[in-house]
């Protein structure tokens, strides 16, 4: 495996950064997982504005313009010759001192790149939909660094998933401050009522998934229904006809049970399967292509 740490490749056993780096001290830094298929790289455009987004948002400059950036992403598949790919791309504060003070990170942000193979939930969670479970843990308010940036302070999702590892489930989900659902650990969350469509609004506390972002355009655009973002709380889930997630790793999934709940007829539902093919179609078919003869459709 060949890892891109700033413009060099390094083995796996010698890919490392500084213990003074202050991704490492604080988690002071932001990240993209992004998937390629088949010698594309899925919505590229979208993970790399939400990147700058990201990095403005916590006065993090960019250690290159998005065009470098595009390019060693597309040059680390390539390196590792991969065709179906996880690719996870991490920008930190840099080398600092042992202090929070931003400034002392001289040398400028750290950006590494992982293209690996990707790891999936089994097929048969794709026809039995997953458990949920509702964590303890709050999604964090919009006071604060917002969900919507997607930093290396992910432990209220890791200890959320945990909660969900314990109790059996796959997924955990998080109500925000007000008690309404934002998201889950590392998914969006949509719930089917009469043909209905149901997502929570940015303003709910979630980071605007690129896979949601699809999921909205292929609903109005494929499909012809409309998504209504809003803000719900669990019952909605709880009596809802289909619940569903998304996310880079899962893309689109069914949720079956919730807090020991059955949703619907307790498999996945018929507008979740439609949107799964829907989407498994588009994702192939779609996205910049990593080798030469890859085409664009
Ligand atoms: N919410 C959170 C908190 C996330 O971390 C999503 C929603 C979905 O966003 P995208 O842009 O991927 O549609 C995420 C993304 C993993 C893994 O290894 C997690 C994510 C992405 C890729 C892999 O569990 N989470």
């Amino acid at each position: 495996m060949k890892i891109y740490i700033d413009g060099e490749y390094y083995d796996k056993a010698d890919a490392k950064v500084s213990v003074f780096d202050h991704g490492v001290l604080y988690g002071d830094g932001v990240f993209e997982g992004i998937r390629a298929y088949n010698g594309r790289v899925f919505r590229l455009e979208d993970h790399l504005s939400r990147l700058q987004d990201s990095a403005n948002s916590i006065l993090l400059k960019l250690p290159l313009p998005i065009k470098d950036i595009e390019k060693a992403i597309l040059d680390t598949v390539r390196a590792n010759g991969l065709k179906d790919a996880y690719i996870r791309l991490v920008v930190t504060r840099g080398v600092g001192d042992l202090g929070l003070d931003m400034r002392k990170c001289r040398s400028g942000a750290t950006l590494f790149i992982i293209a690996d193979k990707i790891e999936l939930y089994p097929d048969e969670f794709y026809e039995k939909g997953l458990t949920l479970v509702t964590s303890t843990i709050r999604q964090k308010g919009l006071d604060q660094v917002t969900p919507s940036v997607k930093s290396l302070n992910y432990l209220a999702n890791i200890m959320a998933r945990a909660e969900a590892t314990a109790a059996g489930a796959q997924e955990a989900i998080m109500l925000n401050a007000q008690g309404h659902v934002s998201e889950c650990s590392g998914d969006n969350i949509f719930f089917i009522k009469k043909g209905k469509i149901f997502t929570p609004p940015t303003s709910a506390g979630i980071l605007v998934g690129v896979t949601r972002q699809v999921v909205l355009e292929l609903c109005s655009e494929k499909l012809g229904i409309k998504v209504v973002e809003r803000n719900f709380p669990r019952y909605d889930l709880y009596s809802a006809d289909e619940v569903f997630l998304t996310g880079t790793g899962a893309e689109v999934i069914a949720a079956v049970k919730i807090d020991g709940r059955s949703i619907g007829k307790a498999v996945a539902g018929p507008l979740t399967r439609q949107l799964i093919k829907c989407f498994r179609e588009y994702a192939r078919s779609h996205g910049t292509p990593v080798y030469e003869e890859a085409k664009v459709k």
